[in-house]
């Protein structure tokens, strides 16, 4: 193996050394420690240790790096302390999630490290995130992330090396090539030759090391860091290495050809940098000696705090409350009782103008959105008003913009994601469901980022220009919804949502649009989130809807002069039980309506929560109306057919029939 120490002095040498030493020691600690059944799974990184090590020590030590499950020598060269990353690796109260998640999943800010999810690809485009905060406050510093050659085989890599290059954001992007995705080899994951191939296709520079010269590593990422700080840009590195154990400690290794381990094995990059040090006199056979006793004796005095540390003791409250990092809304009153009125349209642009305003924090970004004003206009002017920087039109790459979203959170910025219909937030599903919704229980980090969802069906669309969506994310922790009905609660609400530190999807009508108005507050102004409102108010029976779905109820009401309370949710997750429970027991008789379909709707859980709690104030069976269970057709009868207007008519009659 090739070392060429260039100008590095023995000190550097000997950091670079300590750095490789210590995650291999653990590494085969822990095989032994498996072996006795003392801990589980096992990720392990051994013959990869050169770029962990080599890469995070040419780093800044507050420039953020994303590792994955092979990275060990991230987190030592963090000087992480052993007893508590031991007490991770344990599910312990200790640990960085409190025993919420295991291994190598967690982050740390203190150490600017930010940990993966178990999908591999997602953590690329967090990575860009941090960058792009970085780049927005002219700070010098570059972001490093890591992937093996299977995980760049998702759709996620790709969206992270584009948006990267597009918006120039100063992202090293580490392949650690190790010939396998658990047992598949490359040529059975992908076609081209080597991932350097794939950089100038991108539109960056890409370069290919020896992944197992700590040396070489170490060099490269210096030289690129400091380009990429003066001239920020990405760059994909392609660090050539093998996995010298199974994909995990339990699953073998029979479908790796011997004659690979033994030609790898040749190229240990521990072993190798040992004989460097020792030929160029850098350290002697006594002096390695004794930084491995001083390892030893620190990794086994982790280990036995770590051993000695009780498990998590299991509290409900505590658990479901840290899904959201918490935050007392303080609802801000217009200063003036000044209005305009306003179209539906217009207030949510007002509220999302007067946020700008607010909070320098925020950036807005969405496809189309800038010059062109977003295909609903709602963001039309803003790009002359606030910038191309913090109004940024975005390639077509949901789960990218909103993992670069996660990633702005980190920085403590803010982010509004618009999604041009709700029906395409399917392509980020993944960072909304998992990345945003439950970083911050995992690791105590929040996600203040607004998805905004312009949603439902009524204009002959088609299946997918008219969904209803709202289910998929109430079903998920770690997410609040709100669903506004009329300008003055769209402007506050939307407000209120970007105010809200935790992931909030805006969910907003588009049938709405342009067919309602109101008069709405000049000034800024929150709506409060979790509270339901009266729409209507009536005696005989209540109907609990929201969105669309007020229009029905009021308009069936003054058509049949009818006397019902119509309960509008406003926010969706949390729901209002309080408002639930008081019109339920005012009437006794309760209609549930939405325009999504009906199974495993929110209808569902709401009839399900009243019979559980109001069942003795009921005189009618709980009704439930929603969209057919069917994808949404085109052509308008269809469609009208689809929608739950006439199924609604029929389900007061039989309710009143009750
Ligand atoms: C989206 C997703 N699909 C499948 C898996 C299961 N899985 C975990 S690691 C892995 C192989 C990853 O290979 P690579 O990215 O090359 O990293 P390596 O394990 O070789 O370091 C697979 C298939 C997963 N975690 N996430």
């Amino acid at each position: 193996m090739n070392f060429n120490r260039k100008e590095y002095s023995d000190d550097e040498l000997i950091r670079l050394y300590r750095g490789i030493l210590k995650p291999r020691m653990i590494e085969e600690k822990m095989l032994i420690l498996l072996r006795q059944g003392k801990v589980s799974k096992w990720f392990s990184g051994i013959g990869q240790e050169a770029i962990s090590v080599g890469s995070t020590l040419a780093l800044e030590e507050d420039e953020y790096i994303l590792p994955m499950h092979r990275n060990l020598g991230v987190f030592t060269c963090r000087d992480m302390k052993l007893d508590q990353l031991f007490a991770q690796f344990q599910g312990k109260t200790t640990g960085f999630t409190k025993g919420r998640d295991r291994s190598f999943h967690f982050g740390s800010n203190e150490h600017h490290i930010v940990g993966m999810i178990s999908h591999l690809g997602p953590q690329l485009a967090v990575a860009g995130g941090i960058a792009l905060a970085d780049l927005l406050e002219k700070r010098e510093k570059v972001t490093l992330v890591y992937s093996g050659d299977g995980g760049a085989s998702e759709g996620d890599f790709h969206e992270a090396l584009n948006v990267a290059a597009v918006w120039n954001l100063p992202v090293i992007f580490m392949i650690e090539n190790n010939g396998y995705g658990l047992s598949t080899p490359s040529n059975e994951q992908f076609k081209f030759n080597y991932f350097i191939d794939k950089g100038p296709a991108y539109g960056m520079d890409a370069l290919q090391i020896d992944g197992n010269n700590v040396l070489e590593v170490y060099d490269t990422i210096r030289q690129a860091a400091y380009s990429m700080r003066k001239n920020p840009r990405p760059m994909l590195i392609e660090a050539m290495t093998f996995r010298m154990r199974g994909h995990e400690e339990a699953s073998g290794t029979k479908y790796v050809p011997q004659e690979l381990f033994e030609k790898w094995a040749k190229k240990d990059p521990v072993e190798n940098f040992e004989k460097y040090l020792l030929d160029e006199k850098v350290l002697t056979p006594k002096s390695m000696a004794a930084i491995r006793e001083e390892f030893k004796a620190e990794i086994e005095k982790g280990l036995d705090t770590a051993f000695n540390t009780p498990m998590p003791v299991a509290n409900v409250e505590e658990e479901v409350a840290d899904m959201y990092l918490p935050f007392e809304q303080k609802v801000v009153q217009p200063a003036s009782d000044k209005t305009t009125e306003k179209r539906f349209v217009d207030a949510i642009s007002d509220g999302l103008r007067q946020s700008m305003e607010r909070f320098p924090e925020l950036t807005l970004m969405g496809q189309d959105i800038a010059e062109y004003g977003g295909v609903f206009k709602i963001t039309e002017g803003f790009v002359e008003k606030f910038g191309k920087e913090r109004v940024r039109n975005t390639p077509l790459c949901e789960s990218a913009i909103i993992g670069i979203g996660l990633g702005m959170s980190i920085k403590k910025k803010k982010t509004m994601v618009e999604m041009q219909f709700a029906d395409f937030v399917t392509c980020g599903f993944n960072q909304i469901v998992n990345n945003l919704a439950k970083s911050h229980y995992r690791w105590g980090q929040n996600a203040d980022v607004v998805v905004r969802m312009p949603t439902g069906a009524g204009a002959a669309a088609g299946p997918f220009h008219s969904q209803s969506n709202e289910a998929w994310f109430f079903h998920t922790p770690g997410l609040k919804i709100v669903y506004p009905s009329n300008p003055v609660d769209a402007k506050g609400l939307l407000a209120a949502a970007i105010e809200d530190p935790n992931p909030v999807m805006y969910f907003e009508h588009k049938m709405l649009y342009r067919s309602i108005s109101g008069n709405v507050p000049d000034d800024y102004y929150t709506t409060e989130i979790g509270k339901a409102a009266l729409a209507s108010e009536g005696d005989d029976f209540s109907i609990i809807t929201y969105g669309m779905g007020v229009h029905w109820a009021k308009q069936l009401i003054e058509k049949q002069g009818l006397s019902a309370d119509v309960l509008d949710l406003r926010t969706l997750l949390p729901w209002d039980k309080d408002a639930v429970k008081k019109t339920v027991e005012k009437t006794g008789r309760v209609i549930v309506l939405h325009e999504d379909t009906l199974t495993g709707g929110i209808g569902a859980e709401i009839a399900a929560w009243i019979s559980e709690n109001c069942f003795e104030r009921l005189d009618a069976p709980v009704l439930r109306v929603g969209g057919l269970d069917t994808a949404i057709p085109f052509s308008p009868p269809l469609e009208a057919q689809f929608l739950p207007t006439k199924r609604f008519e029929e389900a007061v009659e039989k309710m009143l029939a009750y």
